[in-house]
């Protein structure tokens, strides 16, 4: 039986009875919905005049609204009339249409159209997106969850939990002595939530505490828990290229499955340096909108997983493209999946790396009950690995009745100065 069988509030998911896609599918409307259960989503509904509908997420966290109106002043209306079918053209025509080129705002707002798209295609033709791109090549998906405490010895018990909760790869994030809010260091259990206040948040940073003190995390953490669990940490941007080739050689003998965001990547040569120091291997990419932001360090092999993932990078037509491209040169998948993608984002993640080839792993965090809620999905968390839904397109739904009870909160993401004053990467 499926999710939708026993659920007598799960969409109907037989579309493809009464539509298929011999004629055109119009769309008539497209509507921005923005909600806030527990924190913000922004959420695009394309309908069409045969009463098949397909939703993608618009979400960027800390400044939402400048993709609502990207959506409603300049995307929703060339929409009207179009044929919903031809998802690699409205793609090239938003794209190329634009003249302005990439940036987070305009490829979020075409990872919306994008994925509302393929699932108004899933929802035609009656099949789930992982068959349309090729069936599966594995029945689950390895995620890793985020483990995090002030000190060291929270840390450590939080990784026994999510061991406890049978994950098998972790990321794993501390305090450092003497620098309140260290990056990645949350308040709850299972929740990390940074875009903490409508205005932005003052943190203080030092990457030399920062430097001497992570290595003695991951020492207790392979002391505690031995050579089985992946660990994971994310270095979110703070460092210099030398310093992050320091912080990935200290952290060799540890055996990491990946150091991420160690120094940020608008110069992908930077990562050049990184790369001749260490071994240990180097994921980037979460704030990556297109394939040209990763290019040289996929071909030049500087990194071992990419991070890009569908909200951020246009959708699943151009994810597919960086993933192609990655293959060629032996760089895996490895898709963001923090709280601020919804939970569209999640279940058209998931059924792409239920294909991909070269998948590498995939984020999760898990988001809040009323985030669940308003979302109504069919994937699922088993020991460790996320099995994608089998109803057609991606398997995600909005319930907009709930979702207009949590109206939207102005939040911010933190921004980070050196202990001298200076303006740096959060
Ligand atoms: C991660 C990330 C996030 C980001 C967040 C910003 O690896 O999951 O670094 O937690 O900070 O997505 O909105
Ligand atoms: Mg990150």
């Amino acid at each position: 039986m499926s999710a939708a069988d026993s659920d007598p509030n799960a969409p109907e998911t037989d579309w493809s009875d009464r539509i298929g896609v011999s004629r055109p599918l119009v769309i008539t409307a497209a509507r921005v919905i923005v909600t806030s259960p527990g924190r913000n989503f922004v959420t695009l509904k394309i309908e069409t005049d045969q009463g098949v509908y397909g939703i993608g997420d618009a979400t960027l966290n800390g400044r939402e609204l400048s993709v609502v109106a990207y959506l409603n002043e300049h995307i929703c209306p060339l929409l009207i009339g179009r044929d919903a079918r031809r998802i690699e053209d409205t793609w090239q025509l938003l794209y190329r249409g634009a003249y302005w080129r990439r940036g987070p705002v305009t490829m979020r707002a075409i990872a919306a159209v994008d994925v509302a798209l393929w699932d108004i295609k899933g929802k035609a033709l009656g099949a789930p997106l992982h068959e349309l791109l090729g069936g599966k090549s594995r029945d689950r998906v390895m995620v890793y969850g985020h483990a995090n405490g002030s000190d060291i010895g929270e840390t450590v018990d939080a990784v026994g939990r999510y061991i406890d909760l049978g994950y098998q790869a972790i990321r794993a994030q501390t305090g450092v002595p003497g620098l309140v809010n260290a990056y990645g260091v949350g308040r709850g259990e299972l929740h990390y939530e940074p875009a903490d206040a409508s205005l932005p948040t003052e943190t203080v940073w030092d990457t030399r505490r920062y430097l001497a003190h992570v290595p003695k995390l991951f020492e207790r953490l392979r002391d505690t828990y031995g050579p089985e669990p992946r660990l994971l940490h994310d270095g979110h941007h703070r460092m210099t290229p030398l310093e992050a080739a320091q912080l990935g050689k200290s952290l060799e003998p540890f055996d990491l499955f990946w150091l991420e965001d160690v120094t940020p990547a608008e110069n992908q040569e930077a990562f050049r340096l990184i790369r001749q120091h260490t071994t240990t291997p180097l994921a980037v990419g979460e704030v990556f909108n297109t394939i040209w932001d990763c290019k040289d360090l996929i071909q030049e092999q500087l990194i071992d997983y990419i991070r890009a993932t569908i909200v951020g990078a246009g959708g699943l037509t151009h994810l597919r493209r960086i993933a192609d491209f990655a293959s060629v040169w032996g760089v895996r998948t490895g898709c963001h999946g923090a709280t601020d993608l919804s939970p569209v984002t999640m279940g058209t993640a998931l059924h792409f790396d239920a294909w991909v080839p070269n998948f590498g792993i995939q984020e999760y965090m898990r988001h809040t009950p009323e985030t669940d809620e308003v979302f109504p999905h069919d994937y699922r968390f088993e020991a460790g690995f996320m099995i994608p839904g089998e109803r057609p397109g991606h398997g995600v739904d909005i319930d907009e009745t709930l979702a207009a009870r949590f109206p939207y909160v102005p939040r911010q993401l933190p921004v980070a100065r050196l202990t001298d004053g200076t303006m740096w990467n959060w």
